[in-house]
C-alpha cells in the first residue's frame, strides 16, 4: 500500500484515464469513481470510462465524477497520451475492449486490484489480495494521503466495500475493512441512498428473472451442489443485464447443505456465463480456472460457448467429478 501511495505522490502531470471491468458491479463502479476523486484531489483532471453504461442502481454515485461509456467519447478524448488506471480487473481483457484500439496513444497501464487471480498485466501493478474490495484499497490510500475522504467519494467506497463483502459478512472482511467503513460513516457516506438504490430498487423484470431462477433450482451430490439457470428467452424478454442479476447466485447458496452454488446465465445466445459461490471448503477460483475463468476463493466465474443444456451438462459433470476427488479444496 505504501508503494501505491509513493507512486501516486510522484505521478507527473499527464492525462489520466480510469477504467474497470465490463458488466461493472458495485466495486468496479465504486473504485472507478473514488479513484476519480483521488486523482482530482491530486490535481489531475481524470476521465473515467467503462465499456458499458453505469447500471441504474449505481447512477446515484455519479456526482462530480461521472463514468462515460466508451461509445459516447469524442474523438479528441481518445487521442490523449493517457496513464491508464485499470481497477478491479484480474486480467486486462476483463475491461471488454482493446485499449490500443480505443486509446491508441495510451502510455502506462496501472493495475489496481484485489483478485488473487490477477496476472500482473500492468506497467505498474498494485495488487492486494488481502483487501476485501478494490474500493477498500482506494479508501485506505485516500485516507493515508489526505486524512479525509470527500463525502461523495466515501459513498462510492462504501458501496464498493459493502457489495463486494456481502455487507461485511464474507471471509474477505477484516477488522481493517470494518474500521474503514466506520471512518466512511464519519465522512458522511450516504448509506441510506446506497441501500435504497442498490438493495431496494428492483424492476418487475428482475423479479421475473428471480422467479425463473427459483423455479429452475435443483441439487446434486445430495445438495452439496445447488444450481439453477436463466435462459436466453427470459433475459431477453425481461431486458435483463448481468448487473441486474449479479446477486441471484446467492439463492442456490441459501440451501443449507450447499457448499457450491452455481448460476448459469445466458445473455447472448449459446454463450453461457457461469457464476460460482462457495461457503468454506471449496476454492471457487481454483474451480473456475479449470474452465478458463477465475475470481476469488468464495466467488468466481467462467464462460462456456455452447447451448444452455450442453453447457450445464458439461460443467456439472466436470464439477461433480472434481468435487468427488477433492480437487479444489482450500
Ligand atoms: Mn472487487
Amino acid at each position: 500500500m505504501k508503494e501505491l501511495k509513493k507512486y501516486l505522490k510522484k505521478l507527473v502531470k499527464s492525462p489520466v484515464l480510469v477504467v474497470s471491468h465490463e458488466s461493472p458491479d458495485g466495486d468496479a463502479i465504486g473504485s472507478s469513481i473514488s479513484m476519480g476523486y483521488l486523482l482530482k484531489e491530486l490535481g489531475f483532471n481524470p476521465i473515467v470510462v467503462n465499456k458499458e453504461r453505469v447500471p441504474a442502481k449505481y447512477i446515484f454515485l455519479e456526482k462530480d465524477i461521472q463514468i462515460k461509456c466508451i461509445d459516447d467519447l469524442q474523438e479528441a478524448d481518445k487521442l490523449e497520451k493517457y496513464n491508464v488506471f485499470v481497477m478491479d480487473s484480474a486480467k486486462i481483457d476483463r475491461i471488454g475492449f482493446s485499449l490500443s484500439e480505443i486509446f491508441p496513444n495510451h502510455e502506462n497501464i496501472v493495475n489496481i486490484d484485489h483478485h488473487v487471480s490477477n496476472d500482473y498485466f500492468g506497467t505498474r501493478n498494485f495488487v492486494f489480495p488481502n483487501m476485501s474490495a478494490t474500493s477498500e484499497i482506494i479508501g485506505s490510500v485516500f485516507l493515508d494521503m489526505f486524512g479525509f475522504i470527500p463525502k461523495d467519494a466515501a459513498t462510492a467506497i462504501y458501496t464498493g466495500v459493502m457489495t463486494d463483502t456481502g455487507n461485511l459478512t464474507y471471509e474477505s472482511t477484516t477488522s481493517a475493512t470494518v474500521a474503514l467503513v466506520s471512518i466512511l460513516l464519519e465522512m458522511k457516506a450516504d448509506f441510506n441512498a446506497m441501500r435504497k438504490s442498490v438493495y431496494e430498487n428492483e424492476s418487475i423484470g428482475q423479479m421475473y428473472g428471480l422467479k425463473t431462477i427459483l423455479n429452475n433450482m435443483d441439487i446434486t451430490m445430495d445438495g452439496f451442489v445447488a444450481y439453477t439457470y436463466l435462459p436466453y428467452d427470459i433475459t431477453v424478454s425481461n431486458d435483463l443485464t448481468a448487473g441486474d442479476i449479479e446477486n441471484y447466485v446467492d439463492y442456490p447458496k441459501k440451501v443449507s447443505s450447499c457448499e457450491v452454488a452455481i448460476l448459469f446465465k445466458e445473455f447472448i445466445k449459446d454463450e453461457i456465463r457461469v457464476s460460482i459461490r462457495t461457503k468454506g471448503i471449496v476454492d471457487a477460483n481454483k474451480l473456475a480456472s479449470v474452465f478458463g475463468g477465475g475470481g476469488h476463493k468464495r466467488a468466481a466465474g467462467f464462460r462456456i460457448r455452447k447451448p444452455m443444456d450442453q453447457s450445464m451438462k458439461f460443467a456439472l459433470n466436470r464439477i461433480v467429478e472434481g468435487l468427488k476427488n477433492n480437487e479444489w479444496n482450500n
